[in-house]
C-alpha cells in the first residue's frame, strides 16, 4: 500500500473516532434512534463536540507520539494532565477514580485492579484505542500487547482487555485492506477470531457471522447488545461497520440507530470504518464541524511520520 493512502486511513480512524462520537453523543440513551432523526440533529447542531471517547484517544496519540511507542506510566499520566484540563467530558464512573489513585501514587498498572471485581470490563479502553489500532497495524504481536498494556491502566478486567484488543485488531485489519477492493467480511472475521481467545468473544464472532444480511435490530441488539459493558458494544461496532462496508455515514448512522451507549458504539465504528476508507469517506460537513479537529488531523498525521518515517 503507498504511503500517501496510509496517511489517509491514519486521519480516517481518528477523525472518524471523533465524528462517531460526536454524533452519537448527541442521542445518547434513546433506545433505538432512526436514520432520519439522527441526520437532522447532525444538520441543527452548529459544532460537533467530541466526549471522553475521543478526549482519551487523544492522550493515547499524544503519549504515543510523545515516546514513539508504549510507555504505560507516561500514558497514565498523561490520562490524567488530560483529565485534570477537561474533566467535562463525559467520564465513565472508573476512569476518574484512577487518576486520583495515580495522583496519589499508586502505580500507574496496579490501580485499576482495586476497581470492581477483577478491574473493569467497561468500554472505556477499547472506545480509546485507534492510535494503537493504526500505528501497530503491521505488527499483530505488539498490537496485542499495547492494546492490552494499555487497557490495563483503566480497565484491568479480562473481557476489558480482550475488548480493547478485538477493536484494536479490527483496526489494524482494516487499516491494511485495500479500500477500493470490495471489503472481505468471512477473511476479517477470521482474523478477528484469531486474535482474541476468551468464549465470550468467540461466541459474540458467531453471532455476527449469523447475522449479516439481518434487518431486524431488536435482533441484533438482543445477541450482540448496546450497552457499556465491552463484550456488549465492541462486537456491536464491528457488526455496525460490516453492514456498511462501503460507506462511513452508513455505518456510523447504523451504529446510531441501534441505540443504547452511541456515543461509543459510533466511535469504534467510525474508527474501523475510517481505517478501512480513509478520511475522504468522512462526509465533509462533519468533518468541517468537528471540534479540534486541525489538532486530530496533526495527531494522525504525526502518528503515521513516527510510523513510514521513523
Ligand atoms: N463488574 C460489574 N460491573 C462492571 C465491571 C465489573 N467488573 N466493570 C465495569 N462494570 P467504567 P468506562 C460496569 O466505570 O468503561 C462514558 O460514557 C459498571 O457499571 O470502567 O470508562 C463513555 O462514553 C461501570 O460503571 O467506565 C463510555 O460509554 C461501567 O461498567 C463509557 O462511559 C463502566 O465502566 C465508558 O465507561
Ligand atoms: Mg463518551
Amino acid at each position: 500500500m503507498d504511503e500517501e493512502t496510509l496517511r489517509s486511513k491514519f486521519l480516517g480512524s481518528l477523525i472518524g473516532t471523533a465524528v462517531g462520537d460526536a454524533l452519537g453523543a448527541s442521542v445518547e440513551g434513546w433506545y433505538t434512534v432512526t436514520g432520519g432523526q439522527i441526520q437532522s440533529l447532525a444538520d441543527r447542531v452548529g459544532l460537533l463536540v467530541y466526549t471522553d471517547d475521543t478526549h482519551m484517544a487523544i492522550g493515547v496519540a499524544e503519549s504515543l507520539i510523545e515516546k514513539k511507542g508504549f510507555d504505560g506510566e507516561h500514558m497514565a499520566h498523561t490520562f490524567v494532565r488530560n483529565y485534570d484540563r477537561e474533566p467535562f467530558r463525559g467520564y465513565g464512573p472508573g476512569p476518574p477514580r484512577i487518576f486520583g489513585m495515580i495522583k496519589g501514587g499508586e502505580a500507574w498498572d496496579q490501580a485499576a485492579e482495586k476497581l470492581y471485581s477483577g478491574g473493569s470490563y467497561g468500554n472505556g479502553s477499547a472506545m480509546r484505542i485507534a492510535p494503537v489500532g493504526i500505528f501497530y497495524h503491521d505488527d499483530p504481536t505488539t498490537l496485542k500487547e499495547v492494546a492490552y498494556k494499555s487497557s490495563h491502566i483503566t480497565h484491568a478486567h479480562e473481557l476489558g482487555k480482550q475488548g480493547a484488543a478485538l477493536q484494536a485488531c479490527a483496526i489494524a485489519l482494516a487499516t491494511m485492506a485495500e479500500p477500493s477492493s470490495p471489503f472481505a467480511s468471512d477473511d476479517f472475521i477470521k482474523g478477528l477470531k484469531d486474535f482474541v481467545d476468551h468464549d465470550v468473544y468467540q461466541q459474540k464472532l458467531r453471532s455476527i457471522e449469523s447475522l449479516i444480511g439481518q434487518w431486524d435490530k431488536a435482533k441484533v441488539v438482543l445477541e450482540l447488545g448496546h450497552s457499556i459493558e465491552a463484550f456488549n458494544s465492541v462486537p456491536t461496532a464491528i457488526y455496525s461497520f460490516l453492514t456498511h462496508s462501503r460507506s462511513f455515514a452508513g455505518a456510523v448512522l447504523y451504529a446510531i440507530s441501534l441505540g443504547g451507549d452511541t456515543d461509543t458504539i459510533a466511535a469504534m465504528t467510525g474508527a474501523i470504518s475510517g481505517a478501512y476508507l480513509g478520511i475522504e469517506a468522512i462526509p465533509e460537513t462533519w468533518k468541517q464541524r468537528l471540534e479540534n479537529r486541525e489538532y486530530i488531523e496533526e495527531l494522525a498525521e504525526k502518528l503515521w511520520l513516527i510510523k513510514t518515517k521513523g
